[in-house]
């Protein structure tokens, strides 16, 4: 790391890199907020910055408050290698995320597959939670065929589609394993009657995967207001964007 690009961030220096990820990090937790998708302290939010250093959202604190001052709100650890135990480096000592054990146990998977500086976004979608609670959307090919075939690009921009994890007691085990089963062939996880978790290598991305999602979910309860059932792009026009973007 050059000398010049390190700035002393309390305990921890930071590098121009790290900032602009947590700036990032900031940025989405306003469109949560802004969004409805972040009520009282709903949602976490995750960043692996190198090596074993982690961005973690705090506990009971609200996405509002992350979007103003990412590190008051939020901390800076280092995880222990057992993927357990962590120790603080940034300067206050903000207890992370109820989820914390879920999602180190979802970042060791990810680098365990190969990837590097990934990121755990858990929001609280309404539409998305609201059509968890009906029966026929939690399989996860019904519920992902339904969502693309609304709009062309959530195709693309959602290419594995969304998984789909039954409830489990939020920030337990079970939900963590579900959930990494899942991400093997997924993009963005459904938490039945909870919310939705998105991984990936950028927060924004992350963002607009839930974002895309939660379009297609509006379009299609906003088809049925409107007197019936979708109809929906049909397979082959989805096959087609497959082809033509080397899905
Ligand atoms: O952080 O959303 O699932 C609060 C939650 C837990
Ligand atoms: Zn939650």
């Amino acid at each position: 790391m050059m000398k010049n690009d390190i700035c002393n961030c309390g305990a921890i220096a930071l590098d121009e890199n790290s900032k602009l990820v947590i700036d990032r990090v900031a940025e989405v937790a306003g469109y949560l907020w802004q969004k409805n998708w972040a009520e009282r302290n709903g949602g976490n939010i995750s960043v692996n910055l190198y090596d074993n250093i982690f961005y973690f959202t705090g506990t009971g604190q609200r996405m509002r408050d992350v979007a103003k001052s990412p590190l008051d709100f939020g901390a800076i650890i280092k995880v222990c290698d057992d993927w357990t135990n962590f120790e603080y480096v940034s300067e206050k000592h903000i207890k992370p995320t109820s989820e914390l054990p879920s999602h180190l146990a979802i970042h060791k998977c990810l680098r365990d597959r190969g990837m590097r500086n990934t990121v755990v976004v858990h929001t609280h979608p309404n539409e998305l939670i609201a059509i968890s609670h009906l029966e026929k959307f939690l399989d996860a090919d019904v519920l992902t065929k339904t969502l693309w075939s609304m709009i062309p690009e959530s195709r693309i921009i959602v290419p594995k589609g969304v998984g789909v994890v039954s409830y489990h007691v939020p920030g337990s085990l079970e939900l963590a394993t579900a959930t990494i089963e899942q991400l093997a062939t997924h993009d963005v996880i459904l938490w039945e009657k909870h919310g939705v978790l998105a991984v990936g290598n950028d927060v924004v991305e992350c963002f607009d995967a839930i974002d895309t999602l939660v379009k297609c979910t509006q379009i299609y309860l906003f088809a049925k207001m409107a007197g019936g059932e979708p109809q929906g792009l049909n397979d082959e026009q989805l096959e087609e964007l497959a082809v033509k973007f080397n899905l």
